[in-house]
């Protein structure tokens, strides 16, 4: 068997896109709540273009997302029946603390979860909760200007701390930033980054990623020292990156390549800046607001190392050498070997076996699956039954290539969740119909639709992986 009887099988989610109802129960605004759908959509995440409050024009469909808060019970009750080992899901930080800077959690935010966390428990499912995915309070973004500002530090700590001590005992999974590279793609998405046209974008990413960094390292110091069994993981947007040829520049751009993502679990895996980034801040005049401090809470590095895996990146360091990929937040040159799906995601099943040992090499820890996933069209029947065999066929093909990772190369995998269990708001479009679900959900893309939850032919697939702990694909 090529799976520990212990491996963690799962789906998740993040609070931003599924939850919704994000004006109750004294939850604050975050960013992405502001992110509204349509054709501004990516000039707000990266930060180009002010969306501090909502507006008459635009809809937001994060507002309501799958309305989550008030059908909880019956969407665990369906994982459960899956057999999820573990259900990954994100805490909304504006709903323990919906400014941001106070000194007192929000009791009713706490509470929501400690009764979500218990129901999982009721059905031994794992949570395995990321404190930060891609939100912060907007009062923070206003007042401080997200993590640029050192203070947020502090406040990202007395936050995690809170959760901590709340859910000791019912939590021993966390993920502390959310695909932390994105602060890099998409700035405000990823980290409440608003550039004025006056600044120097990168400077401030680094300083931000540098915050982020340091409040990462030190809750993951008070996660140990308020439980020894809490594990903590550093989680990336991960993808193997090809060289277009093997054109010595094109292999060159891919070594380039990996320092600019890998850059952050580098920090959060080994405890210290590589070399290439230290010369890199100094070519590029960045000189990081920092305390002697910071370097030692970086020393304190993550138990395991998570990543979301969707496709592979092919990178050309040639004028000329292929064309650009759309449709990702992540830039690629299209690979001309690999299918793609509807948006564009090409799809490469042995890109993730390689990634695996990528990672694994680069870093000896355990690592962990945390996304993967295929965003499709689906057509219901009249009963809303989705036959989706090609999501069916796309999951089964990263197993597969996740079973040779495990069972040939050795990888020490400690579990895999498939992003958007249940059909949930894209981050990238804020469509509703780029579904990832094995649970459909009657909802469109105008926010429409009765909010009913049917299992796909791929929730019975799934089931049965479980079932057979990845024997029976
Ligand atoms: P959507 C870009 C590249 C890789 C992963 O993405 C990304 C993104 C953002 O578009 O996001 C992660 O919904 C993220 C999830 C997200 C999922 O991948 O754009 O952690 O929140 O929903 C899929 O298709």
């Amino acid at each position: 068997m090529a799976f520990a009887e212990n491996f963690l099988w799962g789906g998740a989610i993040a609070a931003n896109q599924a939850e919704g109802g994000v004006l109750e129960g004294g939850r604050g605004l975050s960013n992405v709540d502001l992110i509204p759908h349509g054709e501004d959509r990516l000039a707000v995440i990266k930060g180009e273009l002010k969306m501090f409050d909502f507006d008459d024009l635009h809809f937001y469909p994060g507002v309501n997302a799958i309305d989550m808060y008030h059908h909880y019970l019956d969407d665990i009750r369906l994982f459960a029946e899956m057999g999820f080992k573990t259900f990954r899901l994100s805490i909304s930080w504006a709903r323990i603390f919906p400014k941001g800077d106070e000194l007192e959690p929000n009791e009713e935010g706490l509470l929501f979860y400690e009764k979500l966390f218990k129901e999982m428990r009721k059905y031994n499912i794992e949570p395995l909760v990321t404190l930060a995915h891609f939100e912060i309070p907007m009062h923070l973004v206003k007042e401080y200007g997200s993590w640029r500002n050192r203070k947020v530090i502090d406040f990202f700590c007395r936050y995690a701390e809170t959760v901590f001590k709340r859910y000791k005992g019912l939590v021993k999974y966390w993920l502390t930033v959310n695909e932390i590279n994105i602060l890099l793609h998409g700035s405000f998405m990823g980290a409440g980054l608003y550039f004025e046209p006056s600044e120097n974008k990168t400077h401030v990413k680094y300083q931000a990623a540098h915050n982020q960094l340091v409040a990462s390292s030190r809750a993951t110091k008070i996660a140990h020292e308020i439980d020894p069994e809490n594990k903590i993981g550093c989680m990336l947007a991960a993808g193997v990156h090809y060289p277009y040829s093997c054109h010595p520049q094109d292999y060159w751009a891919t070594i380039e390549r990996d320092h600019h993502e890998y850059f952050f679990t580098d920090v959060q895996a080994r405890g210290y800046y590589p070399s290439y980034a230290l010369k890199f801040f100094e070519r590029e005049h960045i000189d990081l607001h920092a305390e002697p401090s910071d370097f030692d809470d970086l020393k304190h590095t993550v138990d395991f190392v998570s990543f979301s895996y969707y496709c592979s990146r092919t990178i050309s360091g040639v004028e000329g050498h292929g064309e650009l990929n759309p449709g990702n937040l992540l830039q690629s040159t299209k690979n001309e070997y690999l299918a793609s799906s509807q948006w564009g995601w090409q799809i490469d099943p042995l890109g993730l076996r390689s990634t695996l040992n990528v990672m694994y090499d680069r870093y000896q820890k355990p690592l962990f699956i945390v996304e993967n996933g295929l965003g499709a069209i689906d057509e219901p029947d009249a009963n809303g039954y989705v036959e989706d065999d090609y999501r069916i066929d796309y999951l089964r093909s990263h197993i597969a290539a996740m079973k040779d990772a495990v069972e040939i190369d050795g990888v020490d995998l400690i579990g895999y969740t498939t992003w958007g269990c249940i059909d949930l708001v894209s981050a990238g479009t804020g469509q509703m119909s780029k579904r990832y679900g094995f649970i459909y959900v009657d909802l469109d893309d105008a926010g429409q639709g009765s909010l009913k939850r049917t299992p796909k032919k791929s929730f019975y697939w799934y089931k049965k992986v479980i079932a057979s702990n990845g024997e029976d694909l």
